[in-house]
């Protein structure tokens, strides 16, 4: 972390009143950490534009696996990513549906279209890339 930087925000009353409210609810205990959040959750996602950036994400699927050649299927796209793909983790919730958590790093553009390819496969009920980041830079 670099020097600390001190800035004074003008601010409507009753928006910084709504904004106190809701990163209390979150648990923050002071408005500097939750801006600081902030900023850093817009530059991620401004990494995420920056076509071919190298990013971390994870992928969560949940199907059923009683769908004909869907873990199968799942299991191929993601051997022939191996090199992007840095663990996952299975979970059985219950009888027929399973949970699966992808962890991926690598080029940004290369980890959307794979998880739109394992999200779109025939028989995941839901798909959930989040995009984070490799922490450099922040
Ligand atoms: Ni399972």
């Amino acid at each position: 972390m670099g020097k600390i930087k001190r800035f004074g925000v003008s601010i409507d009353e009753d928006l910084c009143l709504r904004f106190d409210r809701h990163i209390g609810a979150q648990g923050y205990s002071n408005r500097s950490e939750a801006l600081r959040d902030l900023i850093r959750d817009h530059l991620v996602a401004d990494q995420w534009k920056l076509d071919g950036m190298e990013s971390v994400a994870s992928l969560s699927l949940v199907y059923d696996h009683h769908t004909r050649e869907l873990s199968e299927t799942l299991n191929s796209i993601q051997h022939q990513y191996h090199h992007l793909v840095v663990s996952s983790l299975h979970v059985h919730i219950d009888h027929d549906n399973c949970l699966e958590v992808i962890i991926f790093k690598g080029p940004n553009t290369l980890i959307k279209s794979i998880a739109d390819r394992l999200t779109a496969t025939r028989g995941v009920k839901h798909g959930k890339l989040t995009m984070s980041t490799t922490g450099h830079g922040l």
